[in-house]
């Protein structure tokens, strides 16, 4: 073993930075990776949502399973050319997954991961089975829309159709219209993007007059705000980022003009120049005041929208921040406040986003810095968060204490984005298509 693991190192040394051999080298490393957390899925939590591997179990989001594991990392498997692993998914996927269950989910997650997997699945696989499966979810998650205010509420019970969690946030309001308009594009049915679209826009249209961003919390019955801390993170991420991804995926020019006017909020408001770098902190969304210099972990997805945006410049700044967080401890923490440069939240639960934004700038720029810190970022969750028998998340990344779970994204996202800067041109083009915020590619197949 430590003879073999000598000669891999030497192989990786004697390989020049970029060449074909070290990208094939890295490639084969990273489904090795891969490989090796989903056999661990498999052996300990096989046919439930997410896997412990520490423990050796596995466990459920709800009562009963909905194969969050299996069905986030369909896609990553078909883009990594994974057959074995491709078979078994879709086994226990067709043999299991069932959505006329008493549950009451949280659509916005099930959405992302469960709707977004089994449409890119369908998209890539071409097996109609995924396609029905996201349809008959998306028709029992469809009560969630009818609100007063068309705003959709958070919870609904996948059987009875039950809605309850009128407390929402923009992120759980709008980080589906990607799902509900593949699903409308591939079906032929308008309703399921148009409902999901007048949610997005009842939001947009709260905006505060004076900054244009929108906050943390929004009554689904009322309309009204119940917390107005303006943002980049959870709460609030994916609801830009879709303004802009539903605009290049479906040529929407409402989300255009949507994300035009948003973006310039987020550059007055929260776009922060500091002397340790280029961040986004908080902000009161009718002020505009700064509220708090804290960054964290979700914040880097907005890295990826500046590339799409063609905003290379911004996008480089804050890369640069970002992987100075990174380096700090070696993994970024979920939270920091970039004034003083301390973590305010030390744990890392093996998220993409960081990874993603760092993708995106490689690709559009070439600049061989995000080439190699893809490395870095990938050789990080070789060495920390792998353990004798699979993968796991970070309790604290300045002790690098191991935390016992993983979840579903790490094979829908990090491990793909980690692919990705080493995977073969014909295994996977960017310019081709738009991951959706669960890095599952969806393509535009209605206009072929
Ligand atoms: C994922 O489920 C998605 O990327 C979502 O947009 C944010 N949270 C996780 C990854 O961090």
């Amino acid at each position: 073993m430590a003879l073999y693991l000598l000669f891999i190192c030497a192989g990786a040394q004697t390989m020049a930075p970029g060449s074909v051999d070290e990208k094939e080298f890295y490639a084969e490393k990273v489904k090795t990776a891969f490989r090796k957390a989903w056999n661990a899925y498999k052996e300990y939590a096989w046919g439930l949502d997410a896997v412990n591997p520490i423990s050796q179990k596995g466990h459920n989001w709800y009562a009963e399973p909905l194969l969050m594991t299996p069905v986030d990392a369909y896609s990553t498997m078909c883009i990594m050319g994974l057959e074995e692993e491709k078979k078994e998914a879709k086994e226990l996927i067709f043999n299991n997954l069932n959505f006329d269950k008493d549950l009451e989910i949280q659509q916005f997650e099930i959405a992302i991961r469960i709707m977004g997997g089994l449409l890119s699945a369908y998209q890539l696989d071409g097996d109609p089975r995924f396609l029905a499966l996201a349809e008959d979810l998306a028709k029992r998650m469809m009560p969630v829309f009818e609100s007063p205010t068309g705003i959709p509420y958070r919870l609904v019970n996948l059987r009875t159709g039950k809605v309850r969690g009128e407390i929402t946030n923009p992120c759980e309001v709008g980080s589906m219209l990607l799902e509900y308009g593949v699903l409308s594009k591939l079906t032929g049915k308008p309703e399921y993007y148009e409902k999901c679209k007048r949610g997005v826009v009842a939001v947009y249209d709260r905006r505060a007059p004076k900054t244009n961003l929108v906050g943390t919390n929004i009554n689904a019955e009322t309309g009204e705000w119940t917390n107005k801390d303006a943002h980049l993170s959870g709460c609030i991420d994916a609801y830009y980022e879709y303004l802009l991804k539903g605009w290049l995926l479906f040529g929407d020019k409402d989300l255009k003009k949507m994300w035009n006017t948003c973006k310039k909020g987020i550059a007055s408001y929260l776009a922060d120049e500091q002397e340790s770098g280029f961040w986004y902190g908080h902000a009161d969304m009718e002020t505009g005041e700064r509220t708090s210099t804290i960054f964290g972990a979700l914040d880097c997805f907005y890295g990826a929208c500046l590339c799409l945006d063609k905003n290379i410049k911004d996008a480089r700044k804050l890369q640069a921040s970002i992987n100075r967080m990174w380096n700090m401890h070696g993994l970024e923490p979920e939270l920091l406040d970039y004034k003083n440069m301390s973590v305010v939240a030390g744990y890392y639960m093996a998220r993409p986003e960081a990874i993603e934004a760092n993708y995106y700038l490689w690709h559009y720029t070439k600049d061989p810095q995000y080439y190699e810190m893809g490395k870095t970022m990938f050789d990080a969750i070789e060495k920390h968060c792998q353990t004798d028998n699979g993968y796991v998340q970070i309790n604290d990344v300045r002790t690098m204490e191991k935390w016992d779970t993983l979840e579903s994204f790490f094979f829908a996202e990090t491990l793909k984005y980690c692919y990705l800067y080493f995977a073969p041109e014909e295994a996977f083009s960017l310019d081709r298509c738009i991951l959706n915020t669960e890095a599952h590619p969806f393509f535009k197949t209605w206009l072929d």
